[in-house]
Order: structure tokens, then C-alpha cells, then sequence
């Protein structure tokens, strides 16, 4: 299958992982919108969150928990931080393999455009 975010899981490709176990993988994202821009993703293929199922409620669990343990790395957690999916080309999901932005580093407008 041609998706570049299993391939960056696979280390099909140079993408620098600055966090991976067994069930997701984390970079830092090629067109960044805060000062912290970080990718979290599942390694299993699922297109949208419209795709999840019973299953995979412990792996969008352990996402979030992803998010806020990098978020403490970053030294962003107190501050405040943003975590976002974009589900589906009307919301913005360029990628169609499931993963969550983390972004902070800097104040957040509300809402999102
Ligand atoms: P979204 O618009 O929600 O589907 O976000 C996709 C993000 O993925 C976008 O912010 C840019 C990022 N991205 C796309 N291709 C690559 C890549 O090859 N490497 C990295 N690091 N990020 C990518």
C-alpha cells in the first residue's frame, strides 16, 4: 500500500521518530504551525477516524496518552497545548492514515479556521 505515514512508521523513509513502541510512532511534522508540531500515529492502518472500531479504543487511548507525555517532553504541558485531528478532506486530512497533531509553543486562537 502507497501511504506515506505507514511508510514513516516502517522506517521505509529518513522521517526521525522522536517517539515509537509498539502501537504508535511520533515525528515532528514537515510544515510545522507552532514552534511544537508533532505527529502521532497508530503503526496499524486506518484511514480516518471515521475508520475505528470497539478494537481500537485502547490504541486511541494510548494515543492521547502519547500526546501527553510528549507534550510534558516538550516542556509545553503546563502551558497548554493542542491536540487535533482532522477527519476527512472537508475538516483538512490531507494523509489518510489516522494521526493527531500536537502543537503548542505558542498562544492558541479559538475556534480553529
Ligand atoms: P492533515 O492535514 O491533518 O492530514 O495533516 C497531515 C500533516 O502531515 C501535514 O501537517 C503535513 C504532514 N506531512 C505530510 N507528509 C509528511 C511527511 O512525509 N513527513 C512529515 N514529517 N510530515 C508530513
Amino acid at each position: 500500500m502507497e501511504c506515506i505515514f505507514c511508510k514513516i512508521a516502517q522506517k521505509e523513509l529518513p522521517t526521525k521518530l522522536i517517539y515509537e513502541d509498539n502501537l504508535v510512532v511520533a515525528f515532528d511534522d514537515l510544515h510545522p504551525r507552532a514552534p511544537i508540531h508533532k505527529l502521532i500515529i497508530p503503526r496499524k492502518h486506518i484511514a480516518t477516524l471515521n475508520d475505528i472500531t470497539d478494537i481500537d479504543m485502547p490504541l486511541i487511548g494510548h494515543i492521547l496518552h502519547t500526546a501527553q507525555k510528549l507534550a510534558k517532553d516538550c516542556d509545553i504541558a503546563e502551558q497548554g497545548y493542542r491536540v487535533v485531528n482532522n477527519c476527512n478532506a472537508g475538516a483538512g486530512q490531507t494523509v489518510f492514515h489516522l494521526h493527531f497533531h500536537l502543537l503548542g509553543g505558542r498562544e492558541m486562537s479559538w475556534p480553529p479556521g
